[in-house]
This record gives structure tokens, C-alpha cells and sequence, in this order.
């Protein structure tokens, strides 16, 4: 019980007893939730995919209490807000209780790390079939921050909707709710917009060293919204501008003000591109984009990246980003930007996402941030120097340097109370595969996590500790993931 990530607010181990699953276990569903009876239907699957074990019934009717029970109750739990559960183990059965589903989905979770890693594994050798028995006791646990995310960059290198939702899966583990896509840069767009077809038609066409690239059609896109949401992840699309914009400008020659499309790129410089600011085809071009891809998504938010412009005089890119931010607005969405437009006139709903570990400029005004530094939370930088894939722009970012500071207090000058939390973002320059993610992802995301939902305090011998116990789930999940030699890993 003491082995679980992020670390729940409370735990207290019965002093004896255990909840054993057999045959007659059954899942008794909330009568009349549809989520619920999605929820209750994972856990089953788990427990069936160990060896030997048979799926447990789902019951969404109404059951009465009876022992060998695992109970997903909707009803009102003190302090636990939407995504805050209490978890009961006892010999007779389970309970977990939440205020919303999704507090029943975070409970599942924290069940699953008590639950023996042949769980993760459909098809564990038969010989190894244990009792599945889980330690009676009481968890109580409620997430610190509503911003606990992580992004990926399918821009530099393409993640089709199959590896996308493999990293979803994997993100649910640590109760991840944010799921951020960074879907345009130089080197590739990847989201089909009806209104403009040779954006993904033409420059989703390669990606960086010159491979084949990808795009999401609005259908399979539509298709991730709905796997995430599912799972209680809201996607967060990013279409980066006025800079890293060359696929889009390589598409169509009206974005540039020379009238003239560059080739597609393919290298790893940023900085050189920027959409013609001074042309009014430039916003009816965003206006389509935020509207197209906005109506795709159940997220309130848009990205609209606004980094790394070195085209544009300060006055440019500031008339810029308000221009667009009002075109997010119209469009009915809350803009997010990285760390750039800070010193900007922003609306009390925008959201300044933190990136430079230098970049502090009028981050102290701003309403609303989410905390990403990159030399804390940017899972693509190398753990150390002979880490062969990832950059190091930002420093090494071994275990401890992910896992040891504080969201809530790292700014000085930016109220607590202005923080909605934490990302952990993965650049795909160096990043080829689903194997090259997670090596980069395992195991400094689920750090970040743990700084995303437990409570403020940090003890890095009990995380790490916490951490070694994570790897034969790891391992029966496939996750390729790093061997930190500061972590005592279990077999
Ligand atoms: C900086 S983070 C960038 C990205 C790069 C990343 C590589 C940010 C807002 N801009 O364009 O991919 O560094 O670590």
C-alpha cells in the first residue's frame, strides 16, 4: 500500500485482512452511470487478463451488498472534489466512493498498483498464476492541481492514432488529465483542416531526417478525443504560430509575404519561419484552424504556441498575439501560450504556459499558468551525458532533478493560487518511435505526476523507492523504459 504513484493524501493499512479475488467476485457499477459501467468494465478486463482469472461480472443494475463485492459508488465524499475517491479494502470487499466519475477512475487506478503486475499482461506465462489478494486498508486521496499534463510533439516526428493511444494508456496509470499535441511546427502539419487540404496534403508529407510524416484526418483525431475523454484526459491541441510555421507556409504561398512557399524542412533549427502578419489572409487562414479543429474537440482550450519568433519586432508579434487571441475567443475556446506572450495584454482566461528557465518576464501578472520548465519537466532532454537520444539544451534531467521542486512555489512573485499545474512535454526532434518516447518518458514522467496530484511535501528516498517497485508493471506493459542507476529497481 505504500508503493503507490503520485502518492494519495492518505494511506493507512489495516493492521491484518485481505480482499481475495475468486470467481464469484463481482463489479458492482453505480446503477445508471454510464461511466461508471465503463470504469467497472476496465477494472474487469484487468483482472481477466491475469492468468488463470476470469473476468469479474459486471453489475450496473441494482445489487444489494453482499461479500465478495467490489462496489464503485457515486455519492458525496468530503474534500474529494471531482477527481478525489476513498478506497476501502476489506476481506468482505471493496469500495471506492468519488463525488464524480472520475474520482471512480483515479480509485480503479490506485487498485491496479495494489493489484500483482500479471494484470498488465494478457498473456503471462499460466504457471505463474498467483491468488490475486489485495491488503485490506483505507486510501483517501484528492489531486493538488487540475493541470496534470503531459505533451507529446507529433510535428517532428508523427505518432499515428495507435501509439497515441498507447501513450494514453500509459499516462492513466499516473492519473495524467491533460494530454497536450503539439500538431504543427517547420517540419510537418499534422491535423487535416478541410478548408485548407494542402496543409496536411502537402506538408504533412515529412517530418525530421525526411521520413514519410502523417496526419490525423478529423475523423481519427475526433477518434483520439474520444479514447482520451474516456479515460478522463482532455487532448489540448497546439497549432504553433507566428513562428514554426514553415510546413504551413511550404503549403500555401498567400501565408508568406513574398508570395512565394518555401520547401518542406526537415532539419532541426527553430526560429526561421513566420506567418505575413501584415496580411488579413493570415487570419481568416487561423480563424479556419481554430474553428475546424476547436469544433473537433470537447477541450475548451487552443494553443496557439507563440514561441521562438525571431522574424518579428517586439510591437509585431505583440499586435499579433492579441489579434489572435481575440480569434480564440470568437471561436469560443481559452487561448494558452508558452511562456512569450506573457508580458502581453492577455483576457483573465488565458493561460501562460512556462517553458524558459530564464524566460520570467510578466509571468508574475498572469491569471493563469501551467508550469513546464525545461530544465525540470522537458522529458526530452538527456538524463545524462550518455544518454544517446535527446537534447541538452536545457541540462541533464536526471530522476531527482524531475522529481525535486515545486510547482506551486518555483516562480517567485507568481500566487500559489495562479498555478493550475504541471506538464511534462516530449520534443520529438531525436524521437523516432514509441520505444524512443518511453525510454525518454519511463520513469521521469510518472515524477512529474506525483508533483502534479500528491500533496506539497518531497522525500525523494520514499519516491524512489516507490519508483523501483513500478518496474515489473513496466516491464509486463512493455514500456521501454531507463534504468536509472540512482533507482533500486525491483525484479
Ligand atoms: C524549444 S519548448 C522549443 C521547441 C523544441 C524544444 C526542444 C518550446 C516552446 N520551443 O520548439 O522542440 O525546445 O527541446
Amino acid at each position: 500500500m505504500q508503493r503507490i504513484i503520485p502518492k494519495p493524501v492518505s494511506v493507512e493499512p489495516a493492521p491484518d485482512g485481505a480482499f481475495t479475488f475468486t470467481e464469484a467476485t463481482t463489479i458492482v457499477a453505480q446503477p445508471g452511470n454510464a461511466d461508471a459501467a465503463r470504469i467497472a468494465q476496465f477494472l474487469s478486463s484487468l483482472i481477466g487478463a491475469a492468468p488463470d482469472k476470469t473476468p469479474p461480472r459486471v453489475e450496473t443494475t441494482v445489487v444489494a451488498d453482499a461479500p465478495g463485492q467490489v462496489r464503485l459508488v457515486l455519492g458525496s465524499v468530503a474534500d474529494a472534489g471531482d477527481e478525489g475517491y476513498e478506497l476501502t479494502i476489506a476481506a468482505e470487499r471493496i469500495t471506492i466512493t468519488a463525488n464524480k466519475p472520475a474520482g471512480l477512475f483515479y480509485g480503479v487506478q490506485t487498485l491496479r498498483q495494489l493489484l500483482p503486475p500479471e494484470v498488465e499482461y494478457e498473456a503471462a506465462i499460466p504457471d505463474k498464476a498467483r491468488p490475486m489478494i489485495v491488503p485490506a486498508g483505507r486510501i483517501v486521496d484528492r489531486p493538488r492541481f487540475v493541470w496534470r499534463g503531459a505533451m507529446l510533439d507529433v510535428a517532428r516526428h508523427f505518432f499515428n492514432v495507435e501509439q497515441v493511444k498507447r501513450y494514453i494508456d500509459l499516462l492513466v496509470l499516473y492519473k495524467i488529465n491533460r494530454l497536450h499535441l503539439h500538431l504543427a511546427d517547420d517540419q510537418g502539419w499534422r491535423i487535416e483542416i478541410k478548408s485548407w487540404p494542402n496543409l496536411t496534403k502537402h506538408g504533412g508529407g515529412t517530418a525530421v531526417g525526411g521520413g514519410t510524416g502523417g496526419f490525423y484526418t478529423q475523423e481519427s483525431y475526433a477518434e483520439l478525443v474520444k479514447y482520451a475523454q474516456d479515460r478522463f484526459i482532455t487532448l489540448v491541441p497546439e497549432i504553433d504560430m507566428p513562428g514554426h510555421t514553415n510546413a504551413a507556409l511550404a503549403s500555401y504561398p498567400e501565408l508568406n509575404c513574398d508570395g512565394k512557399a518555401p520547401s518542406l524542412y526537415t532539419g532541426i533549427n527553430v526560429g526561421f519561419s513566420t506567418l505575413c502578419v501584415d496580411k488579413d489572409v493570415t487570419y481568416k487562414f487561423i480563424d479556419d484552424v481554430v474553428r475546424e479543429i476547436g469544433a473537433l474537440s470537447t477541450a475548451p482550450y487552443f494553443h496557439i504556441g507563440g514561441d521562438e519568433v525571431q522574424k518579428l519586432p517586439p510591437e509585431q508579434y505583440r499586435q499579433f498575439i492579441e489579434r489572435v487571441q481575440g480569434i480564440v475567443q470568437k471561436n469560443g475556446k481559452e487561448m494558452i501560450g508558452w511562456d512569450e506572450i506573457a508580458p502581453i495584454k492577455l483576457l483573465p482566461t488565458t493561460i501562460v504556459q512556462h517553458w524558459r528557465p530564464k524566460g520570467h518576464e510578466g509571468l508574475a501578472k498572469a491569471a493563469r499558468l501551467i508550469m513546464s520548465p525545461a530544465n525540470r519537466s522537458y522529458l526530452d532532454m538527456k538524463y545524462d551525458k550518455n544518454t544517446a537520444l535527446g537534447l541538452n539544451w536545457a541540462g541533464y534531467i536526471d530522476i531527482r532533478t524531475a522529481y525535486d521542486w515545486d510547482p506551486g512555489t518555483l516562480l517567485a512573485g507568481v500566487p500559489a493560487s495562479a498555478v493550475l499545474g504541471v506538464e511534462a512535454p516530449i520534443w520529438s526532434e531525436t524521437l523516432g518511435d514509441m520505444f524512443d518516447v518511453e525510454f525518454m518518458a519511463f520513469p521521469r514522467l510518472p515524477a512529474i505526476a506525483e508533483l502534479g496530484w500528491s500533496p506539497a511535501a518531497r522525500d525523494w528516498d520514499n519516491f524512489s523507492r516507490r519508483l523501483g517497485a513500478q518496474a515489473p508493471r513496466w516491464v509486463a506493459l512493455g514500456v521501454n523504459f531507463y534504468r536509472a542507476p540512482e533507482v533500486d529497481w525491483e525484479r
